[in-house]
């Protein structure tokens, strides 16, 4: 049975992939994708601008774009968002160095964090490419837990919750954060987050878009800019799971658990690379305390 939503209509999840070289089953290099759960009213516009996103992508024109449009039968989980901060960082090393603390104080060991870092930067499909998904990763072991490890798992039906879209927008541009991409990011990790995992890493793919991020319900969404190198076409996402979980649950919530954000859990004025690690230092030496 559909279920209205707070806003008096059914939601329907959108979801778009587009590769070139083919469809992705057959081997075509992925070079876009993005999902959305709206009410019915605004499903056509979002098609057509996802399409569009697709065509205009800098990876180049795709020659295979799906769109997938599909009536959510359960009412949606209503969580808030991740708190956001911004840490210049003046180069990937020093980007990922900060990334590798944070990991650690989320619970992944450091092996592991080094291993997720490794698989980004050399391109995380088989033969070195990019995934359509992300890789799972046990936070201990390191080892890779998705089903399918060319496709990865994809976080869909996820959104901003219609009445709170007019305070995230507010709030991130007050932050100087404008666009869809720190919003769409932002509100994947807070499902991730929201569904059990310690820890995300990311970056693009895209190659100019250098600023990646590591998120957990510990410390939130964690921009780290230079996370990668200009220009390289290689990124993806790894979440990190609890020592032993079982991977199944952890990705039916992340497909099939349909989850809006209520609000936005904060913005911070950016913050320099070393200050933030003199930062993290002083917390565990209190915490430890
Ligand atoms: N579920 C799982 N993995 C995904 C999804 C999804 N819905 N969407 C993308 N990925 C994976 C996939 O492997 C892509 O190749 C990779 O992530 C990168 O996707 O705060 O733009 O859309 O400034 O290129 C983060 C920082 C930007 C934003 C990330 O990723 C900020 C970005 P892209
Ligand atoms: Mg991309």
């Amino acid at each position: 049975m559909a279920r209205e939503n707070g806003d008096g209509g059914t939601l329907f999840s959108v979801r778009m992939r587009a590769a070139r070289g083919g469809p992705h089953e057959a081997g075509g290099r992925h070079v876009s994708g993005a999902e959305r759960l709206l009410p019915e009213r605004e499903v056509a516009a979002a098609v057509r601008s996802l399409v569009r996103r697709a065509q205009e992508h800098p990876l180049g024109a795709p020659d295979f774009i799906q769109v997938t449009v599909e009536r959510v039968e359960t009412e949606p989980v209503r969580i808030p968002g991740l708190p956001v901060t911004t840490v210049a960082a003046s180069a990937p090393g020093e980007a990922r160095r900060v990334a590798a603390v944070l990991l650690a104080s989320a619970g992944v060991a450091p092996a592991t964090a080094a291993r997720a870092i490794e698989a980004l930067a050399g391109g995380p499909g088989p033969g070195g490419g990019t995934m359509r998904g992300a890789m799972l990763m046990d936070a201990a072991t390191g080892a890779r837990l998705e089903p399918d490890p060319a496709r990865g798992v994809r976080v869909t039906r996820v959104d901003v919750a219609p009445e709170a879209r007019r305070e995230v927008t507010r709030s991130l541009s007050r932050g100087r954060l404008i666009g869809t991409r720190v919003r769409e990011a932002l509100v994947l990790a807070s499902k991730v987050a929201w569904a059990g995992a310690l820890a995300e890493l990311c970056w693009s793919d895209d190659p100019d878009y250098t600023t990646g991020y590591v998120a957990s319900p510990a410390f939130g969404y964690v921009r780290l800019t230079h996370l990668k190198p200009r220009g390289t076409p290689l990124g993806g996402r790894v979440f990190f799971l609890p020592p032993g979980a079982d991977p199944a649950p952890f990705v039916h919530r992340l497909e099939a658990v349909p989850v809006l954000l209520t609000g936005l859990g904060g913005v911070r004025p950016p913050v320099e690379a070393s200050d933030f690690l003199k930062e993290i230092a002083r917390d565990a030496a209190v915490s430890r305390a």
